[in-house]
C-alpha cells in the first residue's frame, strides 16, 4: 500500500511539470491521456485497488481521487491560461491601424474630401431642435402606410373629394405610400395620452407632375400640440417663432384660409418667395408666394377617432413643406436638385456633422 501512495505523489509531482510545460491544448490532451486513458498510470493504479484489503482500497482510493482532481483542475488552469495567451497574442499580430494608409492607397486617400450633410437633413436638425428646445418630442411613422391613418381617421371619408388633393401610389396589396406626415399624427394619438406635442419630420410621396417646386418625392414636418386649451393664437405664435428661428429674422408671410378635412378653422401660411423677393419666378408660380405650412386646429371627428373626448382635449397642427422651406433658405431655384445626387449642388453645404 505504501507503494501505490508514494506512486501516487511521484505521479502527482510528474503530472504537475508535465501540464506546466504544455505549450497547446494537444500537448494537455496527451498528458490527460498518460493519466487517465485506458493505458494510463493512473488507471493502472486504480486497477490494483482490488488486489488491496478494504482498509486499504480506501486510503489509496481516497489518494487517487485526489490526485485525479488536481489533474482535472491544473488541465483546466492550464487550457485557460493558453487560451489567454493565444488572444493576446492574435491582438498584438492581427492588430489593424486605421490610421495608417496602405501605400497603394495612399493616391487615392489625398484626393478624397469628406460627404457631408444633406441640406434638407441640415434643415431638419435645426428645426428638431427649435422644437425640442420648446419642449417638442421627434415622432416618427412608417412611410407604407394603410389608408386608414393616411386617409381614413384624418376625417378624408372614403367618396371625399378631397382625397384627390393628394395623388397617391398605391401597392398591389392595398397599402400607399404615405402623401403627408399627418398620418403620425394619429400614430402618436393612438399610443400616447395628450398632452402631449410632437413634431414627426419624414419623407412623403405623390403621384405628381414634377416642376421648379413639386417633387413626387419630399420632406414634411408636422407638428401637433394637444392640451385641454389651444387656440388658433397659440398656433401662429409657433409657426411665426420657428420661421424666425429658422431664417435669423421675420420673414415676410400671409395667412389665408386652407381647406384640409382633418382641421377646423385651416389655414395656408404662405411665406414671400425669397427666390424672387416676391417679384415672380417659376418656384413662386410667378405669385410672389411660396406655401410652406399649412395649419389649423385639429378637427373634433380626428380626436373622436383616437377616442379623445373633443370637449375635453383641443389640438393645432400643421405640415410644413421642408424642400420649399430650404429652398426659401438658400434661393434654389429648382426643387429637382436636393435629388439629382449632383455632388456640385451638394458640395454648396458643406457641414460635416
Ligand atoms: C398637407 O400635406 C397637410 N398634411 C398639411 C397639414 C398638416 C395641414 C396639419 C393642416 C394641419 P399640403 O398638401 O398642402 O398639406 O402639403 C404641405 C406642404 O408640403 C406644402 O405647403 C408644400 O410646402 C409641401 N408640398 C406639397 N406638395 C409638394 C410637392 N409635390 N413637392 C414639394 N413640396 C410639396
Amino acid at each position: 500500500m505504501a507503494d501505490l501512495i508514494a506512486e501516487i505523489a511521484t505521479l502527482e509531482s510528474q503530472a504537475y511539470e508535465a501540464i506546466r510545460q504544455a505549450h497547446d491544448m494537444e500537448a494537455l490532451a496527451r498528458i490527460s491521456q498518460e493519466y487517465t486513458g485506458k493505458k494510463g498510470a493512473l488507471t493502472a493504479i486504480l486497477k490494483k485497488l482490488g488486489t488491496l484489503s478494504p482498509e486499504e482500497r480506501s486510503v489509496v482510493g481516497k489518494a487517487a481521487n485526489a490526485f485525479k482532481e488536481k489533474l482535472t483542475t491544473w488541465l483546466n488552469s492550464r487550457e485557460k491560461e493558453l487560451e489567454e495567451l493565444r488572444l493576446s497574442q492574435l491582438a498584438e499580430t492581427e492588430f489593424l491601424d486605421l490610421s495608417v494608409t496602405p501605400p497603394e492607397f495612399a493616391a487615392v486617400a489625398s484626393g478624397l474630401s469628406s460627404g457631408h450633410i444633406h441640406p434638407i437633413v441640415q434643415t431638419q436638425r435645426r428645426l428638431e431642435q427649435i422644437f425640442t428646445s420648446m419642449g417638442f418630442s421627434i415622432a416618427d411613422g412608417p412611410q407604407i402606410e394603410d389608408d386608414y391613418h393616411n386617409f381614413g381617421a384624418l376625417n378624408f371619408t372614403d367618396d371625399h373629394p378631397a382625397r384627390d388633393m393628394q395623388d397617391t401610389f398605391y401597392t398591389k396589396n392595398g397599402y400607399l405610400l404615405r402623401t403627408h406626415t399627418s398620418s403620425v399624427q394619429i400614430r402618436v394619438l393612438e399610443s400616447t395620452k395628450p398632452p402631449l406635442r410632437i413634431v414627426a419630420p419624414g419623407r412623403v410621396f405623390r403621384y405628381e407632375e414634377v416642376d421648379a417646386s413639386h417633387e413626387h418625392t419630399f420632406y414634411q414636418m408636422e407638428g401637433m400640440v394637444v392640451d385641454r386649451k389651444v387656440s388658433v393664437a397659440n398656433l401662429l405664435h409657433l409657426m411665426q417663432t420657428l420661421l424666425s428661428e429658422v431664417f435669423g429674422r421675420t420673414v415676410t408671410t400671409r395667412l389665408r384660409p386652407g381647406y384640409f378635412p382633418f382641421v377646423e378653422p385651416g389655414f395656408e401660411l404662405d411665406m414671400q418667395c425669397l427666390v424672387c423677393n416676391g417679384s415672380g419666378c417659376p418656384v413662386c408660380k410667378h405669385s410672389g408666394w411660396v406655401e410652406v405650412l399649412p395649419c389649423g386646429l385639429i378637427h373634433p371627428n380626428v380626436l373622436a377617432a383616437v377616442g379623445l373626448d373633443p370637449r375635453e382635449w383641443q389640438g393645432a397642427a400643421f405640415g410644413l413643406g421642408l424642400n420649399r422651406l430650404v429652398m426659401m433658405q438658400h434661393g434654389i431655384e429648382d426643387i429637382r436638385h436636393f435629388m439629382a445626387g449632383k455632388l456640385d449642388f451638394l458640395e454648396q453645404f458643406p457641414v460635416i456633422a
